[in-house]
């Protein structure tokens, strides 16, 4: 494919900050462009966002020579390595991510298809919607000096069809607020509240019964963020204050899970306990590594060697490399691990990972229940599952 540009700006997320969007153009019309999100509660071994920071990864792509990009003749998505080994170490992730993206697109288009058909022709939408209802943790202010300590609680609708779950997750939204008694919303447009984890799972539980009874089933997710919360070797809870040790925590885990029925914990314990997650892990629940594994194909491998995990969070700007993010994605298919693409609290209106969900067959896709930056995605899957 030959290129005739390709650069760079900033633009402002949905908190107000800077992020990188990236556009490539192969002729005179046409721009694809991609835009990365950037996550606050970030894992320790994600890749850096940016080699030195924003403004020189935006230079480093404006000055690319594309006369060298299209002497790599990139035709296929193999050919991402050539790309990266000719980028080597000189933008970060983000950066990385919103490129490789862009140059799909436009491979994509060349070849008259969409992202998600480039990535896979014979695709189906498998994804079930995974949608954060109520907020704790960094994500949230919380109430008179309270929130909640898991960052994210969340339903995962099931239905016949994506639409059909979108909208079950939409009424178990809306009938949430109406028993918290909510009116603020939090970094990814979930409801603020004062209450605690018990309180909040209490009000999930009544949402999921009355639903239940006019026909719709939803599932109860939480993502506790723990490594947030982890201080001097303890998870150090503030609602109500309570300091549990590893043993400590995974109890209290194992009692919500019985208690309230849940489905889907992620990040229950923190990003080093590759040990303290197979003590969690089993075939009913999905144990779901985030901070865990940061989409990294080396750290998947352990938490499987362990039996850690049995579910992946998917989040591309973690690693930044695409052929990565399939490396990961095919490693957890063949070991029978469920793979969740996911959003960053911090996004734009680009619905990418819409695409790479449906393009690299993943089972879930977490991106929130309201708000337009999180919508676009939904909007999307919508869309192509219309079309396909
Ligand atoms: C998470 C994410 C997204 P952040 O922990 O799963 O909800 O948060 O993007 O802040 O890492
Ligand atoms: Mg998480």
């Amino acid at each position: 494919m030959l290129i005739k540009k390709i650069g760079a700006r900033k633009i402002k997320d949905s908190r107000g900050e800077f992020t990188i969007q990236v556009f490539v153009k192969p002729g005179f019309f046409w721009k694809f462009k991609t835009a990365s999100p950037a996550g606050k509660s970030t894992g320790k071994y994600e890749v850096k966002s940016y080699a030195k920071d924003l403004d020189e990864d935006i230079e480093v792509i404006n000055n690319i020579d594309v006369e060298e990009i299209n002497e790599l003749e990139i035709e296929e998505f193999e050919d991402l390595k050539k790309l990266e080994k000719f980028l080597g170490n000189k933008i970060g992730g983000n950066s990385l991510y919103a490129l490789e993206s862009s140059i799909l697109k436009a491979l994509a288009n060349k070849k008259g298809k969409e992202l998600f058909e480039f990535l896979n022709s014979n695709t189906r939408v498998l994804l079930r919607p995974v949608g954060n209802a109520i907020g704790g943790g960094l994500h949230s202010k919380g109430f008179g000096g309270k929130k909640p300590d898991f960052q994210e609680f969340l339903f995962i609708a099931d239905g016949k069809t994506f639409s059909e779950m979108v909208e079950i997750n939409n009424q178990a939204y809306k009938l949430t607020k109406r028993l918290l008694e909510a009116e603020e919303r939090n970094d990814e447009g979930a409801w603020e509240t004062h209450k605690t984890n018990e309180e909040v799972l209490k009000i999930m539980e009544i949402v999921k019964q009355r639903l239940k009874r006019q026909g719709m089933i939803v599932d109860i997710g939480i993502d506790c963020a723990a490594s947030s919360f982890y201080k001097n070797k303890d998870y150090d809870y503030k609602n109500p204050p309570r300091k549990f040790d590893k043993q400590k925590q995974i109890k209290y885990l194992k009692f919500l899970i019985e208690r309230f029925n849940i489905l889907y914990v992620e990040d229950g314990l923190e990003e080093n306990d590759f040990t303290g997650f197979s003590i969690l892990n089993n075939k009913r629940q999905l144990i779901v590594g985030d901070d865990l594994t940061t989409t990294n194909p080396e750290r998947l491998k352990q938490a499987i060697r362990m039996k850690s995990i049995n579910a992946i969070i998917i989040k591309p700007n973690q690693i930044g490399s695409l052929l990565k993010v399939k490396e990961v994605i095919d490693i957890a298919k063949k070991n029978n691990i469920k793979t969740i693409i996911s959003h960053r609290s911090g996004e734009t209106k680009d619905n990418t990972i819409a695409d790479l969900g449906v393009g690299f067959n993943c089972d879930f896709i977490k991106t929130g229940i309201y708000g337009s930056v999180r919508k676009s995605k939904l909007k999307r899957v919508m869309r192509i599952e219309k079309k396909i």
